[in-house]
């Protein structure tokens, strides 16, 4: 399927996360191709061959072309979306991004019908790993709450990018605005026990971990996404104003006796979001 990509626009270029995210077609329906340059593998000195630019006393610099492996060493990451339809692809391209303030009036009476409205093909991905064995081979935990595996984002080899997403049982909960005071428990149980879970499988200790939840999300089905403390090169994905980190909604939620749907919310938003024209000013 990748080798009939063919490319039409660049949807966005990020020189500092060297991403690139291509529109394309294969046999004519619209993909979404994202290549990420990997990281470098410590092991192996992968350079094949060089060109010296200039050099000054003990400083050297130029360009090099890298030994690269499909096994050990692969070039790139990809993730491929096909066929991709144009919320997908409004989703990858760069728009212009604004604070949006979310009274819980604005919350009642425009973004919640909207969310009814994504909760029909767009989660089949998520029905399918929590009930069709989807991804299972990947699974790092499950239990009755949540089952946790990595993030498609994540090229599952590089411990300083770890990311992992966390997806729970319950379907009651779209977003944050549909947690209570009466979910501590269940939140407190599932922090927990992420925390537990993760260091013992990937070796990493648990404050090394930073558990956060977005608002809004792409997907309205609750989770969590849980990434090493270190990588920042997730764009947008842990900025204030996207992300709220679990234990700051756990400690919210205690002081909010009606939960977060009486709360006002400052996020961002890009123009290319369905919801720009009704919320903006
Ligand atoms: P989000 O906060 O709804 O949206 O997170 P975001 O994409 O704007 O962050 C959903 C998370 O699920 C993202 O981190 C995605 O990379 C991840 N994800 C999405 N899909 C379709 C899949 C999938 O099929 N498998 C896995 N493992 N992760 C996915």
């Amino acid at each position: 399927m990748l080798s009939s990509f063919v490319p039409k626009e660049t949807l966005s270029s990020d020189s500092q996360t060297k991403k690139l995210v291509l529109l394309g077609t294969i046999d004519d329906k619209d993909a979404i191709l994202q290549l990420e340059k990997t990281h470098f593998s410590s092991d192996i000195l992968p350079i094949s061959s060089f060109n010296l630019d200039a050099h000054n006393d003990v400083y050297y610099w130029g360009m090099n072309s890298l030994r690269q492996d499909l096994e050990k060493n692969p070039a790139c990451k990809f993730n491929l979306i096909y066929p991709a339809s144009e919320t997908h692809i409004a989703k990858y391209k760069k728009h212009p991004t604004h604070m949006i303030v979310e009274t819980p009036e604005m919350y009642s009476t425009i973004v919640k019908p909207y969310i009814e409205t994504q909760k029909g093909d767009r989660m089949q991905w998520v029905r399918n790993i929590l009930h069709h064995g989807a991804e299972k081979e990947r699974v790092v935990f499950q239990n009755q709450d949540y089952t946790i595996l990595p993030d498609m984002k994540w090229d599952g080899r590089t411990m300083e990018s770890l990311y992992l997403v966390c997806i729970v049982n319950r379907d009651d909960i779209a977003s944050v605005r549909d947690l209570r005071s009466e979910d501590v428990p269940f939140l407190e149980r599932v922090q927990k026990s992420i925390l537990h879970q993760v260091p013992t499988k990937y070796g990493i200790s648990s404050d090394q971990l930073r558990l956060y939840i977005h608002y809004q999300p792409s997907f309205y089905h609750f989770h969590i996404h849980v990434v090493n403390a270190d990588y920042t090169g997730v764009g947008h994905s842990i900025l204030a104003g996207k992300a709220i980190l679990l234990g700051e909604v756990i400690e919210t939620l205690k002081l909010l006796k009606g939960g977060y749907s009486e709360k006002t919310i400052v996020y961002e938003m890009s123009e290319s979001h369905d919801l720009w024209g009704q919320m903006k000013l």
